[in-house]
Order: structure tokens, then C-alpha cells, then sequence
């Protein structure tokens, strides 16, 4: 009997921890949340700086220098990575800009299709100048490329619309920082958090490939991520994240159970300085593209993110809420099709 009571608190472990941290009343304690700003050396291991040259298409996309990258792995996380926030500002206000300006349009899929299949989500949340906060509120994910369909959580290719050329170009950048030469963005989910919002346990198992590592992009307010094992039973880790920072679930990690069970206010709000002044000293150098056909436009959209006014509304949405740009491949190296 006592067995039994044991082995099923073993298997809870996960759901433990994330009731704790879910809770408002009471209030979880955030002491044993690992954070890259605390140092937690026992728990963290900064690695150190890759020998690399430094990518031309960082400040297109964005992006600092890669020697100014901070890479970090986790003690009892074998293949679990974390990047702290290598954005620049104004790389934050465009990304965040184009989660919810342009991703959330057809063809790409969102969850409120269902009951409204609107064609530009954004443009009818602020129709004649006024704004719709339920219809805003409403978006809780969009996805991009092969549409995760999550009633049989299986691919197909009929469920499959191009995937964004700017999100192909920027993981990119990242699967070539980590030596991974083959990787290809295929599939993508944006998910749309808001403070009370959470994101149950689960495990991404659904690509072909589960070599590829799978790259999260996090924007806006802070979240306590929950990673534990391949089933429930492992004790998980709670690590926080900030604006900016990249999680890469690789090898081990690729296939562990993972949570959002806390979105917390942002003690920082990176998309607010003023280095998205200085966009016209950019060295923009479109050598090396790989996906993006395009450049101007990404500079276009940048150049407009600075006017304050303009990004008036993306702010106001950002500042309640946690975007999470979460990237996959599907296919193997040498598939061109689920066929
Ligand atoms: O929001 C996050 O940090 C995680 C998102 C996630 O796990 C997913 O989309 O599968």
C-alpha cells in the first residue's frame, strides 16, 4: 500500500510543481527558479564562447553579435540550451511586431478559426480605429508552415502553407551557431500568453525528425518554464525567462516533458529603449541570405517600429502579455515531403 501511494506521488512529480507555481493563493516562493542572472552554478554551466566568426545576418534579423552571446547549459538537463536575450531592442519590436501583425494572417492557422475565420486578425481587433480587447485577448496561438493539428497531433501535407521566410532565415542563424548545418524551420507555433494563462505538460513528438532541435523564441513578460524528464515521474527543473531569451530543446532534452504553469510581470522591458534610435547606423550586410528574398522589408518595418506612436499598439498588447515563437523541423535531412 505504501508502495503504491509512493509510486504515484512519483509519477505526479511533474503536476506537483506545476500546481505549486500555477497557484496565486498562495503565491509560490520563486527561490529554486534557476535564473541565468542569480548564478546558479550548481544548477547552470555557462559555456563557453563558441569559436565562431560572426554571422552577416545578425543585424537584419535583429540580432547582436554572436561573440556577444551568452550560452548556457543545465546540470541535470542534458541537451537543454538557453541563450540569454542576443536581441537587440529594435530586433525585439519587430519581432513581436510581426507575431502579431502578419503571423496571425491567413493561410497561417489560429486557434479562434473555429468560431471566426478572419482574415487579418490583428486589422479587425482595431476596425474603425477602435479596439476590440475580447477579440485581442481571444488569440491564443497561431501556427506557421505545417499547421500542428492538435486533435491527432499528426503532419500532413495538406494541412501545410508556407512557412514565414524572416522565422526560416532567423532559426537558421541559431541551428548554425549550434553546428547543426542541416536544420530547416519547417513548422511553427506561436503561442499567446496573457498573465493568467498557462501551458499544460506536454512533450513535441509529433516531426518526423526528433534529432532537430527544437528552437523557443520568448518576447514580452517574463514565464516560469518547467522542464523534467521523458515521463512525469522525473522532478523538474523551473527556470525563468526573460524578453529576449532562446530556449533549444536538443538531443536528450528534445523529447522531455515541459510546462508553462506562471506568466510573471517583466522587471525589464527590453522593447522600450531607446538603441531603436540608432537604426540608421545599422551594418546591414545581406550576403549569406538563405530563406529571405526580401531584406528591404524587414529594414522598412524596423525603420517604422522606431516611430513610438506607431508602435503604440504593440506595445500596449506586449506589456500584458508573453509571445513564444516555438520552431521545428518536420522532415528528415533528405525528405522534401510526408509522401
Ligand atoms: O511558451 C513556451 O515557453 C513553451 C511553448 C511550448 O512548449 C510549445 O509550444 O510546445
Amino acid at each position: 500500500m505504501e508502495e503504491d501511494a509512493n509510486a504515484t506521488s512519483k509519477e505526479d512529480a511533474f503536476m506537483k510543481r506545476f500546481k505549486y507555481y500555477k497557484s496565486n493563493k498562495p503565491k509560490p516562493s520563486l527561490e529554486e527558479v534557476i535564473s541565468v542572472e542569480k548564478h546558479c552554478d550548481d544548477k547552470i554551466t555557462g559555456c563557453p564562447p563558441l569559436d565562431i566568426t560572426d554571422d552577416p545576418r545578425t543585424d537584419l534579423l535583429g540580432l547582436r553579435s554572436l561573440k556577444e552571446w551568452q550560452l548556457y547549459s543545465f546540470k541535470g538537463h542534458p541537451g537543454l540550451l538557453f541563450i540569454k536575450n542576443p536581441f537587440t531592442d529594435s530586433g525585439q519590436r519587430y519581432w513581436i511586431r510581426k507575431c502579431l501583425e502578419e503571423y496571425p494572417r491567413k493561410p497561417n492557422r489560429l486557434n479562434i478559426d473555429i468560431e471566426s475565420n478572419l482574415q487579418d486578425w490583428w486589422a479587425e481587433c482595431f476596425r474603425n480605429n477602435t479596439c476590440d480587447k475580447q477579440l485581442l485577448k481571444k488569440l491564443r496561438w497561431t501556427t506557421l508552415g505545417y499547421h500542428h493539428n492538435w486533435d491527432t497531433k499528426v503532419y500532413s501535407e495538406d494541412n501545410r502553407t508556407p512557412f514565414p521566410n524572416d522565422l526560416a532565415e532567423l532559426s537558421d542563424v541559431f541551428a548554425k551557431y549550434l553546428n547543426y548545418k542541416h536544420f530547416r524551420a519547417e513548422a511553427a507555433i506561436v503561442n499567446y500568453y496573457h498573465m493568467n494563462s498557462t501551458l499544460s505538460a506536454h512533450t513535441d513528438h509529433s516531426e518526423v525528425n526528433l534529432e532537430a532541435p527544437l528552437f523557443s523564441f520568448s518576447f514580452g513578460q517574463s514565464a516560469i518554464f518547467m522542464i523534467g524528464g521523458k515521463d512525469k515521474s522525473v522532478e523538474p527543473s523551473a527556470i525563468l525567462i526573460n524578453s529576449g531569451d532562446v530556449v533549444i530543446m536538443s538531443k536528450e532534452a528534445r523529447l522531455c516533458y515541459h510546462a508553462v504553469p506562471k506568466i510573471l510581470p517583466s522587471t525589464d522591458s527590453p522593447w522600450e529603449k531607446p538603441e531603436i534610435c540608432k537604426m540608421n547606423d545599422m551594418n546591414i550586410d545581406i550576403s549569406n541570405l538563405k530563406y529571405l528574398t526580401e531584406p528591404e522589408k524587414i529594414i522598412s518595418v524596423m525603420k517604422q517600429n522606431v516611430d513610438n506612436q506607431e508602435w503604440d499598439r504593440f506595445r500596449n498588447y506586449i506589456q500584458e502579455s508573453r509571445i513564444n515563437m516555438n520552431v521545428r523541423q518536420v522532415l528528415n535531412e533528405k525528405q522534401s515531403s510526408l509522401q
